[in-house]
């Protein structure tokens, strides 16, 4: 890019000689005819005999390679000229500004002109010397209204591009959720050299790899390190470092140790272990003290999880796919917040999440009734929350997992409708049909969430898939 950008800055130099060269040619032609240049065509036909074609394009010649070396090397430094266009890394359009450069060079070369015009005269060298000063004045003449046009392309570039961060920007950063308080926001609030500003703005270069212009106009550029300033919640203040990463929310909701923790950790474990099915450059968990959890989990521990935890699980995946991080927050809970037994229980993201898995142990006592009181308790908080009245559907799609699928039992490796309807038979009527009453997407899935076999992640990928979310590529098929 570099090299392209010096080459196209120069080549802009050359292509304005050209005509400029024409013009002086021709210009010559007639100097030669009028007076006091008329006696250098006596002079040539008495001792040198060229012909009227090499006398009108020495000079012109002369005047080329003074204007080659005034505008390609260090002598351009004499002259206050931009010899080289800006580094693409801090000006990612490098030529904004040629049209400056090139009317400094007019402006120089009309003053040197001037002077050298004037000394000419008085050492009758006039000639020789005037000429190529004629030729560099008329080509920077003609140089300007061209570079001008090539400045305004790139203006016009400039202003597409970013019109295209603004909008990258304002996709990115129209979500987030807070990986500490749980709660949604626009954006995250920016810290920029000590101002709190709750949204971006474009510098007067910012696009794309520019950096921070000031604290007043900082720019969007997604990879000017916007997404690595230092960011917080605007609820709950807290730090947080989420990098603009596009949340896609998952519930967890079911009776104690119905397997929901596990299903979490599989689903986390298998993602990290996996790189997001070879689709991610790096796949995280942003709270460490879930990678000891998902330790825990693999040696075999999966502890209950305390009613104080409200701290989504949080796995941050980097592609090369996209310009942000993916985040994939799974909000678990105690079992008993589904009893009624727990008085703070607000689950901040049953406003915007995109899907709930309900889990259900087949091989506990009683299942049927435990799983049906933990669903009513569920959903009498769900519409609580929502202010959603008993007779209104809710659109957010359920997943209901069946855990324990590598204990063998009427329910194990079935799923969709031939688990639904041996469920039905089976003791689990009730629970069928309100789920199907209370949701207007509801699918059934069976596996063993208590070891990282892929079965949490197929049904990942087919909670994904069903509400529509990129997200499904991280996820085994
Ligand atoms: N064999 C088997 N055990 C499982 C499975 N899923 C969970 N378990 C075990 O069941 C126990 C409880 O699982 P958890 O994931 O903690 O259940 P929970 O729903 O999070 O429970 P609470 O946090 O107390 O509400 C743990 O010891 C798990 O190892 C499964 O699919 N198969
Ligand atoms: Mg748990």
């Amino acid at each position: 890019m570099r090299r392209l950008n010096k080459a196209v800055w120069r080549l802009t130099f050359l292509i304005a000689a050209i005509p400029a060269c024409a013009v002086s040619y021709w210009l010559f032609g007639i100097l030669l005819t009028v007076f006091p240049f008329e006696y250098i065509v006596d002079l040539n036909d008495e001792f040198l005999g060229l012909d009227m074609f090499w006398l009108q394009f020495i000079p012109v010649v002369f005047g080329f390679l003074g204007f080659i070396v005034n505008s390609l090397t260090s002598m351009s430094e004499v002259f206050d000229l931009v010899p080289e266009p800006s580094d693409p890394k801090d000006f990612p359009v490098p030529f904004i500004g040629i049209s400056k450069g090139v009317f400094e060079m007019f402006r120089t070369m009309l003053i040197i002109t001037g002077w050298m015009g004037i000394f000419c005269i008085l050492l009758i060298t006039i000639p020789l010397c005037l000429p190529g000063f004629v030729v560099s004045a008329l080509s920077v003449l003609f140089a300007f209204p061209v570079l001008a046009a090539i400045d305004a392309v790139y203006f016009a570039a400039m202003h597409i591009a970013k019109a295209v961060d603004r909008r990258q920007y304002d996709r990115n950063t129209v979500c987030f959720v807070c990986p500490e308080c749980g709660k949604t926001s626009p954006r995250p609030v920016y810290d920029i050299d000590g101002l709190w500003v709750s949204g971006l703005r474009p510098s007067a270069k910012g696009v794309l790899s520019v950096e921070m212009e000031s604290s007043t106009s900082p720019c969007f550029g997604s990879k000017g390190g916007r997404k690595d300033l230092q960011q917080s919640c605007p609820e709950c203040e807290s730090l947080v470092a989420t990098k603009e990463g596009r949340p896609f929310v998952v519930s967890m909701a079911g009776a104690k140790s119905s397997g929901k923790t596990s299903f979490v950790l599989s689903v986390t474990g298998e993602l990290i272990s996996s790189s997001g099915n070879g689709n991610a450059s790096a796949v995280r968990n942003y709270h460490f003290e879930h990678d000891s959890d998902l330790l825990d989990y693999r040696s075999g521990l999966c502890r209950p999880t305390p009613e104080s935890n409200w701290k989504p699980h949080l796995a941050m995946i980097e592609s090369a796919r996209f310009v942000t991080c993916r985040n994939l927050y799974m909000f678990d809970v105690s079992g008993k917040f589904f009893t009624g037994a727990v008085e703070t229980d607000i689950q901040p993201q049953y406003a915007f999440n995109d899907a709930i898995v309900f889990t259900l142990d087949p091989t506990c006592a009683d299942p049927a009734g435990v799983a049906n009181s933990a669903y009513i308790g569920f959903i009498e908080k769900y519409r609580q929350f929502n202010r959603l009245d008993a007779s209104e559907r809710i659109s957010v799609p359920l997943f209901v997992v069946v855990t324990r699928a590598d204990k063998k039992g009427p329910l194990s490796g079935l799923e969709g409708k031939e688990l639904k309807d041996r469920m039905a038979e089976g003791g689990y009527f009730n629970l069928v049909n309100t789920i199907e009453r209370d949701f207007s997407s509801v699918s059934f899935f069976s596996c063993a969430t208590n070891r990282e076999d892929g079965s949490s992640s197929r049904v990942m990928r087919r909670i994904c898939d069903a509400t529509g979310s990129e997200f499904g590529q991280f996820f085994k098929g």
